[in-house]
């Protein structure tokens, strides 16, 4: 069965309510939420966080960083390079360029420059007694939960390794212009353009993996669950941060990764070992990885239930499918109301991305989107990942301007002017206007 067949299957079981979020059924989900007088949206209320400690004396520790702008992450967060937003802190764009506009960042973020987007804190694990975990109906022999098949750090560095260059962007990146270009309110954390980044990964094949652990026939999704704290929201909670994974795409792409950048996964983004699903949103990219369980049936948790998948007026009355791949953007490495000559030429940079294919073009507007001139490409185009461009611009007269860019990717998908409302603000991959000053 292909992926998207797959989806609609688990989406009539779930509106026929065979579905199960963990042993709680949709409607005592909804009842439970309303209850606790929050929004159905308990996974992008970034406050009224109790974070419990998932284990006490194991190979999991706290944090314990709650010095920092950001309580539960553990890298420093300068202010030149980001912008905190409860437990997440985001990218600043104008920090990818000095202010003489002079060298760079390349294609990669450097891991200290890196958007963190963490439900709860950033658990720091032994990776000597870290394990993972397969078990599930989807094994051969189905090992159970106390009996699974394991792997040590050193077992997956001795399998083969293998490396991609992807982009992680949170299904929430941008959500901020729902509200302030749509006039929309959406709940959860208000990110720019800096939920996302692009890195080297390297690791092991998850298909590899799962052909280690003795993949059974029958297996159809699996279910990755992080070590983190568990989520707690409005009285409620989640347990820890798990979103099944369906098996087509696990065996396609996913790479179970130990290294960001030619160094070991730093705590923050995942260490010792985290998944990486190149073009879907980035909660599919568990972090911490502790287990993974592999079933011969549909898996469900709050993750693929309530929490990203579209709600609104203009999706089914049950929500739309669990989300999967990212929409198109485009972002200037320029901080918002910067400042520009009058009758010189600058030389703006920016990256265009789609998670659905590789960019084919991006053009830039400075006229409010009246006329649109071709950018240079910086970048061979490839999927998964960002392309850098330049756009040369020489403003005659002074005021204020609006710049945007869009891009158009090889599937022949272009940003549109709006993007459809859901209630949780996700995707939002319309064109930004990026406000700028010219004197
Ligand atoms: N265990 C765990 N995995 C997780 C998360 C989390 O909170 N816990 N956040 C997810 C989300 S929503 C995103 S966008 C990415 C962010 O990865 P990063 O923090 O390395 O940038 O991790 C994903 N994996
Ligand atoms: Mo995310």
């Amino acid at each position: 069965m292909d992926e998207a067949a797959y989806d609609r299957l688990r989406r009539r079981q779930w509106l026929a309510g065979e579905a199960r979020a963990d042993g709680v059924d949709r409607r005592t989900l909804l009842r439970l939420l309303s209850a606790a007088g929050v929004v159905t949206t308990p996974a992008l209320a970034d406050t009224a966080l109790a974070p419990s400690q998932a284990s006490a004396d194991g190979p999991v520790a706290a944090a314990g960083a709650a010095t920092g702008p950001v309580p539960g992450i553990v890298k420093p967060l300068p202010a030149e390079w980001f912008v905190p937003h409860g437990t997440n802190a985001e990218m600043r764009w104008d920090a990818l360029r000095d202010t003489d506009g002079g060298t760079g960042i390349g294609r990669h973020i450097p891991v200290e420059r890196f958007f963190v987007r963490n439900h709860t804190s950033t658990p720091l694990i032994d990776p000597d007694t870290w394990r993972l975990k397969l078990f599930g109906t989807g094994l051969s022999g189905a090992p159970t939960a106390d009996r699974p098949v394991e792997f040590s750090l050193a077992d997956l560095r001795s399998l083969p390794a293998a490396r991609i260059s992807a982009l992680m962007e949170c299904a929430g990146n941008a959500r901020s212009y729902f509200l302030t270009q749509q006039h929309q309110a959406v709940p959860g954390t208000p990110w720019t353009l800096g939920g996302v980044g692009s890195a080297s990964w390297r690791g092991v094949r998850l298909a590899d993996v799962l052909r280690e652990a003795g993949l059974a026939p029958g297996a159809v999704d699996l279910l990755p669950t992080g070590l983190d704290p568990s989520y707690v929201v409005g009285g409620t909670d989640y347990g820890p941060v798990r979103r099944p994974l369906p098996l087509a795409k696990a065996l396609e792409d996913v790479l179970l990764a130990y290294e960001m950048n030619g160094e070991p996964l730093t705590p923050d983004h995942g260490a010792p070992a985290r998944l990486v699903v190149p073009g879907w949103v980035g909660i599919a990219s568990i972090k911490w990885l502790g287990s993974i369980e592999v079933a011969d049936g549909p898996l469900y948790s709050p993750w693929n239930t309530d929490f990203y998948r579209m709600f609104g007026p203009d999706y089914p009355p049950g929500g739309g499918v669990p989300l999967t791949d990212q929409v198109a953007k485009s972002a200037f490495e320029l901080a918002a109301g910067a400042v520009l000559e009058a009758g010189s030429t600058h030389r703006l940079h920016g990256r265009s991305w789609s998670g659905a294919a590789a960019v084919r073009r991006v053009e830039v507007s400075s006229d409010g989107g009246r006329t649109w001139r071709r950018a240079e490409l910086r970048d061979e185009p490839r999927a998964h990942n960002w392309t850098r461009w330049t756009f040369d611009w020489r403003p005659e007269r002074p005021g204020p301007y609006e710049l945007r860019a869009r891009t158009t990717d090889r599937r022949g998908n272009t940003q549109p002017r709006t993007a459809v409302f859901n209630r949780e603000g996700y995707l939002f991959g319309a064109v930004v206007a990026h406000p700028v000053t010219v004197v």
